[in-house]
């Protein structure tokens, strides 16, 4: 479905393919995977959606493409036409947003895990093949067994080179900070052997210079972005952080949850793992 933040996405890039005049500046893929909190692919969806213009963003430069089914593969942005309104928007600002009952502290963890994100290559051609998530793939049974109400940090190490926004279901976090690692090759030489960020002596290497959690994500989220070539620690609370209370239905019950990137294509690439919660 059209997220919030793929939708923010959208509309920037269609505001930045509308202008003609000057011509847009180019938007590449690693543009989009940056500020995306998540990218979706919409192009079976388009054809009941009359008002949908698309602009490919072949060589950087938006140019308008009859949309079609089965375009998937092709780098495009959407520009959505707004229309005067013909029904009553009844819907109102809240006066007061919604507050925040749970601490953000790192101290109270009951519990540490690491979280690493692993990319696998073709090894002629060299294009990635797949992503894993601690070198597990989704079918393998649940490592991340939290207890319900429990707070826990989750040092998230990406090996990749690129940016993850990790979203996790049920659960909510915050990154309280991010430090690069260095001695990235070897550290990675050892993960693809061990595959224990422990005994890679992840502390050594998780050495470099902090990096500032920028101010919008400095709080209770869902979704958060992950640097590659960093590790970044978060709080994560496995309760209703607005009421600091457990949630009302059984979270234990079966088939459990999942965590994993937001990005589809990463998802649907096996970067996605099953998220028990116990007792
Ligand atoms: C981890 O650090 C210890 C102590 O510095 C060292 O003896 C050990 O060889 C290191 N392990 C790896 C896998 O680099
Ligand atoms: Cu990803």
């Amino acid at each position: 479905m059209l997220g919030k933040a793929a939708l923010a996405v959208l509309l920037v890039l269609a505001g930045l393919a509308a202008g003609t005049r000057p011509p847009p500046p180019p938007v590449s893929e690693e543009t989009l995977e940056k500020v995306a909190g998540s990218l979706e692919m919409y192009v079976d969806r388009l054809p009941q959606m009359p008002k949908v213009r698309g602009y490919s963003m072949e060589r950087g430069r938006a140019t308008p493409v009859h949309l079609a089914v089965g375009m998937y593969r092709k780098k495009w942005v959407m520009k959505f036409v707004i229309e005067p309104a013909k029904t009553r928007d009844h819907s109102r600002v809240p006066a007061r947003l919604l507050e925040y009952h749970a601490k953000v502290a790192e101290e109270e963890a009951t519990r540490k895990r690491y979280i690493v994100m692993y990319e696998y290559d073709d090894g002629a051609t060299g294009g990635p093949t797949h992503l894993y998530i601690n070198g597990k793939r989704l079918e393998d049974p649940a490592t991340e067994t939290p207890r319900v109400g429990a707070t826990e940090v989750w040092e998230v190490v990406n090996l990749t080179p690129d940016d993850h926004p990790l979203h996790l279901h049920l659960a909510t976090f915050q990154a309280v900070r991010a430090r690069g690692l260095v001695g990235l090759d070897e550290f990675r030489r050892c993960m693809a052997r061990l595959n224990d960020a422990a005994r890679c002596n992840v502390s050594q290497h998780a050495a470099g210079d902090a990096v500032g959690v920028p101010e919008h994500e400095r709080t209770w989220k869902n979704v958060g972005k992950m640097a590659p070539g960093h590790v970044t620690t978060a709080v994560v609370k496995f309760l209703m952080v607005d009421t600091g209370e457990d949630y009302p239905f059984d979270a234990t019950a079966e088939p459990g949850y999942v965590y994993h990137c937001h990005i589809l294509d990463h998802e649907d690439n096996a970067m996605i793992r099953p998220l028990k919660l116990i007792r």
